[in-house]
């Protein structure tokens, strides 16, 4: 088999970070009188307001479809992905150990498996992480197990397997964190993953209505704006814009909030379950001319990729492997879906904190 739609049911390692939690922080105070930028804590100030989330266009999916108008109030955000120095700090506090870090839960696994699927030998059951192999050759793009391989021993610490290392990667973002990785952080730091909302709020911050978070162009005046593939995927990154692979935060230029990364480098995650008619289904529940306000994501999950899992989480901006050809996902609507005990070589995150402590849960409306 397949290694399981790389699903790894592993230990939801949230104990350790629930017990160190810091309080959600309280930077209240009137969005008025909110700093631009909290230097300690490498965070920028998003105010809130009202844009359109999503995408009409003739590339988007079913899943950007229909463009609508969201309002969300103000958040912090963090400047750049978290990096391995930032993420280093967080497991050397803690002890954390990461899903990837783990041996495979093989009974929880088998809950998000086809019925009947067989036990898979027990090289894959061992600690290990997706870990991007380009081919040699052209390949089917519809099998992205050609370019994917489960890799024992890769981790955050060791990205591309055993004697790969982050050394000189400092300030590259982390990798391989699966979504209850990147929440453990997130609670330790007295943060959060921002909704998708929140996250293309803040990717599109006075660009409303762009293709990309900078503009109409994919290149203004010749200029590279985010590390994406250049050349034939997956078997030839010729690296034009400078990377092949994650190149250090604030490598390319920043949006208009001064946010690095915002479209490729890394995919980042958000706290929002998929489905694929998120917007259909929102907008049923809406008034004509309404915005839909501070919207949280459906309440169950629907992946047609993932069709047994029972949670699958949102990504969103792109990564180093994108390119038009294949999914040019660093447009802002773009979002990819991927389980939450799922870490792989282009997938990060950033955290934001709300000024005063927030909820979560499902959309009114979903269930
Ligand atoms: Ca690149
Ligand atoms: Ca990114």
């Amino acid at each position: 088999m397949r290694p399981s739609g790389f699903a790894r049911m592993g230990w939801v390692a949230l104990t350790t970070a629930v017990g160190l939690a810091a309080a959600v922080a309280q930077d209240a105070g009137s969005t008025a009188l909110q700093p631009t930028r909290n230097a300690s804590s490498g965070m920028i100030w998003v105010p809130g307001g009202t844009f359109t989330m999503g995408w009409d266009g003739p590339e988007a999916r079913p899943d950007e479809r229909p463009a609508h108008r969201v309002r969300v109030d103000g958040f912090w955000i963090d400047q750049t992905e978290v990096t391995n120095t930032q993420f280093r700090v967080f497991v050397e506090a803690t002890g954390y150990v990461t899903t990837a870090e783990r041996p495979v839960d093989w009974e929880a696994m088998l809950e998000q498996l086809p019925p009947g699927t067989p036990k898979p030998p027990p090289e894959l059951l061992a600690p290990g992480s997706v870990v991007f192999t380009p081919p040699d050759h052209p390949v089917d793009l519809r099998d992205f197990s050609e370019w994917w391989t489960w890799t024992n021993g890769a981790s955050w610490r060791h990205p591309e397997g055993p004697g790969s290392s982050i050394e000189g990667r400092e300030d590259h973002p982390v990798v391989h964190v699966s979504w209850d990785d990147a929440v453990a952080y997130a609670a330790w730091a007295g943060k959060r993953l921002p909704t998708e909302a929140e996250w293309e709020h803040a990717a599109r911050y006075g660009r409303d209505g762009e293709r990309f978070v900078w503009g109409p162009d994919l290149k203004p005046g010749g200029v590279h704006m985010a590390n994406i593939w250049q050349g034939s995927f997956p078997q030839n990154d010729t690296g034009e814009d400078g990377y092949t692979r994650t190149a250090p935060v604030r490598s390319f230029p920043p949006n208009a909030l001064k946010l690095f990364d915002m479209a490729g480098n890394v995919w980042e995650w958000t706290n929002d379950r998929f489905r694929p008619d998120t917007y259909t289904r929102r907008l049923r529940a809406l008034g004509p001319g309404e915005p839909v306000v501070n919207p949280t994501g459906p309440a169950t999950t629907a992946d047609p990729r993932n069709p047994h899992a029972s949670d699958s989480r949102v990504q969103k901006g792109g990564s180093f492997l994108c390119h038009v050809s294949y999914c040019e996902s660093y447009r802002p609507s773009a979002k990819m879906a991927t389980p939450p005990d799922t870490g792989m070589s282009h997938l990060g995150f950033r955290c934001v904190r709300s000024p005063v402590a927030g909820g979560a849960g499902g959309e009114s409306g979903d269930g």
